[in-house]
């Protein structure tokens, strides 16, 4: 029996698996797996028939993982964790030219304060060259994902980022001022993003100039609310301790923050000094007034809020919460947060009803506390199948453990009742861990993600430096069920799965699109028309070269240009079929960009070596691709 048969009989899934008639299952659909890179195994799909896809299947999910270190967003198909694209973002791509090409140094570039901009520039720099995207989270309206944008963090360079979901693009990179190094980052989930709540993790002196160095009694951090649509700062709050991980409830009232220094320590012994760190929950309402009355100091441009611990203004509260808490999940429910323990046994459980209380009524800051049952060892980030339980990874303990929310409210309450429904080893050291849908009210419960830090003896050596380990769970009976492993570069740590009725890209470039705007513009100034124009335009020792491509041509076979001029070349693509993607790079230059079809892209360099320079299509378009290419000539300058 296919699993597609089995389906439409009715079986529950689990009835087929305790019957072990895994195998069964596996016979119909499993014969044509094995095949994919990065795939299943046929030997793992007889774990979990609904895990196998056959060759030419497509995933019901997309995955958007981070990269960590890496500076990239990458996109899986779930769950056969086929990698499908990498969208570059804080890092440099050589095949699509991001950080060369005009379009892209413009996102990477316009978003920078001044200060950066100098800073760099006497660097001989446009921009970093480095980012560390922890957090890539869906754009959402109405509490569940709304297909529009993904938002991420860059902890390594204090930047937010946007990627548009319909071109798989990023077009937006922010610098938030004021903030050190932006760590946890939420959107928005009621009523839309809205805004995207982000938190600076290194606490620092609030003019950061210089004056104050080795003295923490000045050090602040800072909370920052995103307009998502304008990707600018709307406002800042100042708050006492580290901020690590937030999230935000489903009724648009509050985020929360956990922070893990408390202390403010300067090393290690002082940060883990107290029993007791805290969540930071920001009253979005109250500070929005605060800013609209003035209470405010501005800095940089941003309305900074005062909710530093013991102000006591509406604009925050202090929860005290066990040592070093890390993750914070909103669950579907639309009324628990979890906070998870780190150095703490414990999750914290957060009713969002009763934290009106807490500002209405100065209310005991513990008394929205519901449950904090103990897991297990290093709890760090929580997920959720929208069935009432929770899978929180145990980072010491290497597993995954599934818990039930309403067992552990009860069992806090005084009854006897064990939360905990099961463990599964996982392989090793998990950090974040994503269910499908699970960050929205529309958590479906199939599967888990459990994002593990090391591999160790999983994959055939490949020396010191080892991929991570990110394992595919199947999570619809209460037995969890490793049936993937999927080694990855560094280092994804954090994903969401999305249903892939959610996500509509596109397959060719509007001509009007916003991201080669600026192109179009210099074309039409310069008279030329870019969709058909194949030209040279000189501007003093400024040249601008038009050229159109269609598989397999460029529209100009060679161009000449005078050593030491500063060259611009723009590239039309006019094929409009899905896949024919060209590219321009011109050999010992150091140009190379993608241009997908109906874009136009652009590059600037300076001709500074004479000669004939051969350009090719770096994308293979046709079965003339080779012959796709031109000439530059160089005229030597007349010494
Ligand atoms: Cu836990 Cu940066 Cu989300 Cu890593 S953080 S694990
Ligand atoms: Cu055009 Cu290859």
């Amino acid at each position: 029996m296919s699993a597609e048969e089995t389906r439409k009989k009715g079986f529950s899934r689990r009835a087929v698996m305790t019957a072990s008639a895994a195998g069964a299952v596996v016979a119909g659909t499993g014969a044509a797996t094995g095949l994919f890179s990065n795939g299943i195994t046929k030997a793992r799909a007889a774990g979990s028939a609904k895990a196998s896809l056959a060759p030419g299947e497509l995933d019901p999910y997309y995955g958007f993982w981070s990269s960590g270190q890496t500076g990239e967003v990458r996109i899986l198909g779930f769950p056969s964790m086929r990698e499908l694209m990498r969208i570059p973002v804080f890092n440099r791509c050589s095949a699509t030219g991001w950080g060369q090409t005009n379009e892209s140094l413009k996102v990477l570039t316009e978003g920078l304060t001044e200060k950066t901009k100098n800073f760099l520039a006497a660097k001989g720099m446009k921009t970093y060259d480095n980012g560390d995207l922890h957090h890539p989270h869906m754009s959402f309206t109405e509490g569940t994902y709304d297909g529009r944008y993904i938002f991420a963090n860059d902890k390594a360079n204090t930047r937010v980022a946007r990627i548009r979901c319909d071109v798989m693009k990023c077009d937006k990179i922010i610098e938030i001022p004021n903030a050190h190094d932006i760590h946890g980052m939420r959107p928005q989930k009621f009523p839309r993003t809205g805004y995207v709540f982000a938190n600076g993790e290194h606490e620092a002196p609030l003019v950061n100039d210089g004056e104050i160095l080795d003295d923490p009694s000045k050090y602040v951090n800072i909370f920052s609310a995103i307009d998502g649509d304008e990707m600018k700062v709307a406002w800042q709050v100042k708050v006492s301790g580290n901020l690590d991980n937030t999230d935000c409830d489903y009724q648009g009232k509050y985020a929360f923050s956990t922070s893990y220094n408390s202390e403010m320590g300067m090393n290690l012994a002082e940060m883990t000094e107290s029993e007791l760190d805290h969540v930071v929950v920001f009253n979005i309402k109250a500070i929005e007034d605060g800013v609209k009355a003035g209470d405010v100091e501005m800095l940089n441009g941003v309305p900074v809020i005062n909710g530093l611990k013991g102000e006591n203004k509406n604009y925050t509260r202090y929860i005290p919460i066990p040592n070093s808490p890390h993750g914070v999940n909103a669950a579907p429910d639309k009324k628990h947060i979890v906070i998870n323990g780190k150095l703490s046994p414990t999750v914290s459980i957060i009713d969002v009803e009763k934290v009106d209380a807490l500002f209405a009524d100065n209310a005991d800051p513990r008394s929205c506390i519901v449950g904090e049952p103990e897991l297990g060892l290093g709890p760090l980030h929580t997920a959720f199948d929208g069935k009432g339980n929770c899978f929180t990874t145990l980072f010491l303990d290497s597993q995954v453990v599934k818990w039930n929310m309403d067992k552990a409210i009860k069992a806090f309450a005084g009854e006897k009742v064990d939360p905990i429904i099961s463990k599964v080893d996982v392989h090793y050291q998990p950090g974040h861990n994503s269910t499908s849908m699970g960050e929205t009210a529309e958590a479906d419960g199939e599967w888990l993600i459990s994002m593990n830090k090391f591999s160790k003896d999983r994959f055939i050596n490949v020396g010191p430096l080892k991929p991570e380990n990110e394992q595919l769970i199947d999570i619809s009976s209460d037995e969890m069920k490793v049936v993937h492993d999927g080694p990855t570069f560094a280092e994804p740590h954090d994903s969401i799965i999305v249903r892939s009725d959610i996500v509509k890209p596109v397959n060719v470039w509007k001509r009007d699109d916003p991201i080669f705007a600026d192109a179009v513009k210099q074309a039409k100034a310069d008279g030329v028309d870019i969709e058909s124009d194949d030209t040279v335009i000189r501007d003093g020792n400024k040249v601008r070269v038009y050229m159109t491509s269609i598989a397999p041509q460029f529209g100009l076979e060679k161009f000449t240009v005078k050593q030491g001029d500063e060259v611009t070349v723009y590239v039309t693509n006019l094929d409009d079929i899905d896949d024919v993607t060209h590219g321009f790079c011109i050999s010992n230059y150091g140009v190379a960009m993608e241009v997908a079809p109906q874009a136009t892209a652009s590059i600037t360099f300076t001709a500074d070596r004479p000669g004939v320079h051969w350009f090719y299509c770096q994308w293979f378009c046709h079965a003339l691709h080779m012959e796709m290419r031109g000439r530059m000539f160089v005229e030597p300058r007349a010494s």
